[in-house]
């Protein structure tokens, strides 16, 4: 153990305790813009300065550990005084229209200066202008950068895809696109993971509420909306509601609110994925196809386009199911329509996702029979979705947990799980038993997949009538490649694989809820968890409205409406 003694308090910590964390466990807190834990430990925005006796420079407590009889001041003049000066400095780069940036009253740079009580700067504003194509579903602005390292940290250590870099040099050298590419060609997979460990306004979505509002507007047109799994685990963070009160059924209040015409769950077409997924999996096993080869999951559509630019060789492994999101949509476009006695093309699909990467998943077009639209015409994320419901005044406490709209109403804790990791395989598994053996296995029989590993993936054994299934559970891109590359060097074989893009799967997606330095996916993915266990169906063939819509409309699971529908080559 090691004795300091921080603002006259002495305690002692373990060897190695760096000084932000000493001084944490006597609950002193000490402002940090660039810090993350394991990530981001470079003392770039030298905001956590402290002094310690004896040293002649301000030293930073992030990556600084303590030593047996320092003395640490975490607020004496010099330290306040350096770190309103570090702020102003940061300022006078910085776009300050705060009012019109999504990352007001969530932006980690306006609240320290606040804290601090910076009321103006003395430096004169000097902005940095970069381009940007406003298309992307991903947007860098780049005079809100405060250059903090962390999205080149994330995509690097975490992500492994390198997309950012610093450019520039002196007082412009800001953050850019890896070399001097632009961001279209950069293999970018949409992650979103740089966006929600930016600390200020610097990276986000494209905002597409606009194109949503229109819709609404058009009176000949029926909006129909779906929420997907992760949603419900997280966007009542951001508007004050317990993990308790925010039910799925209040945004369905929400959008009905808003003018919505339908609300639905995707949860419904992740068991309609299952189906898909699972007789495709069932198929090629039996057949033998997978002792060389190896199937994997191909909802996660930052997953598909990882796969595409990293393994394109591989890209025929995938499995041609389209995501829940897509199937949502086609359904909608199809079978829903006819229902309804309307052409397909006044159906506005809107999805609520905690995504960035399904905004570009959603231009792959539809073609069935006469229509060749898109299955899904907008994607709004978690985000989105909290700052509209602001923008409506709707107060989150007012919301009651209504049903979501027949018939495609009804889903199993199944494609509920779809939002964690490990939760796809999971739904899957308990529908390839099925059609393996005619019985259900015990719901939670594969349980073990189950939960955010940091490093590596998880892999397991089952027993399906007498025949062993070996399957692997990765999320985070670092980690898929490091599998990618044992299953290329046949170092590894598995015959079913499930790959998320973003670390912990859509809990922890690009498009959810920011809370500057806390990783939730797991939090979020338990809830994920519970709502299955508690669910009155808890398997996805056993959903009354996916049997209905085979038998009413789509035939047998690999037939040929359905593969019209519901598969893809992958090909955009
Ligand atoms: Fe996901 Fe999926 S689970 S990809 O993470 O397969 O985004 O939640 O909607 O489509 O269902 C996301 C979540 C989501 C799809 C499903
Ligand atoms: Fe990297 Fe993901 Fe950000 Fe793209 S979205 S730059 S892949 S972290």
């Amino acid at each position: 153990m090691v004795n300091v003694t921080i603002n006259h308090r002495e305690i002692s910590v373990p060897e190695g305790t760096t000084i932000m964390e000493a001084a944490a466990s006597i609950h002193i807190q000490i402002p940090k813009l660039c810090y993350l834990k394991d990530v981001n430990e470079i003392s770039a925005c030298r905001i956590c300065v402290v002094e310690v006796e004896g040293q002649s420079r301000l030293v930073t407590s992030c990556n600084n550990v303590v030593e047996e009889g320092m003395v640490i001041y975490t607020n004496s003049p010099r330290v306040r005084r350096n770190r309103r000066h570090t702020i102003e400095m940061l300022l006078s780069q910085h776009n300050m229209e705060c009012p019109m940036c999504v990352r007001s009253g969530n932006c980690s740079l306006q609240s320290i200066a606040n804290d601090l009580n910076v009321v103006g700067s003395f430096y004169k504003q000097e902005l940095v202008l970069q381009e940007w194509d406003m298309h992307f579903p991903l947007i860098r602005e780049a005079n809100k950068c405060i250059k903090c390292m962390r999205c080149i940290q994330i995509c690097d250590k975490v992500q492994g895809m390198n997309v950012w870099d610093v450019s520039g040099t002196g007082s412009r050298t800001t953050v850019g696109v890896s070399g001097c590419r632009d961001i279209t060609s950069a293999d970018c997979t949409l992650c979103g993971q740089c966006v929600t460990h930016c600390p200020t306004g610097a990276l986000r979505e494209r905002d597409d509420t606009t194109s949503f509002y229109r819709a609404l507007e058009r009176e000949d047109t029926v909006v129909v909306a779906q929420i997907a799994p992760a949603v419900r685990a997280a966007w009542g963070e951001s508007l004050g509601l317990s993990r308790e009160e925010a039910a799925v059924g209040k945004i369905a209040d929400a959008l009905r609110r808003m003018g919505v015409d339908y609300v639905f769950d995707t949860s419904f077409s992740a068991d309609l994925t299952i189906m898909e997924e699972a007789h495709e999996f069932v198929e090629k096993f039996t057949k033998g196809e997978l002792e060389e080869d190896t199937m994997f999951t191909s909802c996660c559509p930052g997953w598909v386009s990882f796969m595409k630019t990293q393994y394109p060789q591989m890209t025929g492994c995938l499995s041609t199911a389209k995501s829940p999101q897509q199937m949502f949509g086609a359904v909608m476009k199809s079978a829903f329509a006819k229902k309804l006695g309307i052409e397909p093309e006044r159906i506005y699909a809107v999805s609520i996702m905690p995504c960035l990467a399904k905004k570009a998943e959603r231009e792959m077009t539809l073609f069935y029979e006469e229509f060749a639209g898109h299955d899904v015409d907008c994607v709004l994320t978690t985000r989105e979705l909290d700052r509209m419901l602001k923008a409506d005044y709707i107060d989150p406490h007012t919301l009651e947990d209504v049903e979501f709209d027949r018939p495609f109403g009804e889903s199993s804790g199944a494609g509920v799980i779809f939002g964690a990791t490990g939760g796809v395989m999971e739904a899957a598994l308990r529908s390839a038993y099925f059609m393996v053996t005619g019985e259900n296995p015990p719901a939670d029989a594969f349980k073990e997949i189950r939960g955010v590993k940091q490093k590596g993936w998880t892999e397991a054994e089952f027993d399906i009538a007498g025949k062993k299934v070996s399957i692997a559970v990765v999320s985070g891109l670092k980690n898929t490649r490091m599998l990618m590359e044992a299953i290329r060097k046949k170092k590894v074989h598995y015959h079913f694989v499930e790959v998320m893009a973003c670390p912990g799967g859509c809990s922890g997606g690009g498009g959810q809820p920011i809370h500057d330095g806390y990783e939730l996916a797991g939090e979020r993915g338990e809830n994920l968890y519970f709502l299955d266990k508690n669910a009155k169906i808890r398997f996805s063939h056993e959903n009354p409205d996916i049997r209905t819509l085979y038998q009413e409309y789509m035939g047998e699971p690999g037939g040929k409406r359905a593969h019209q529908l519901l598969h893809t080559e992958h090909r955009i």
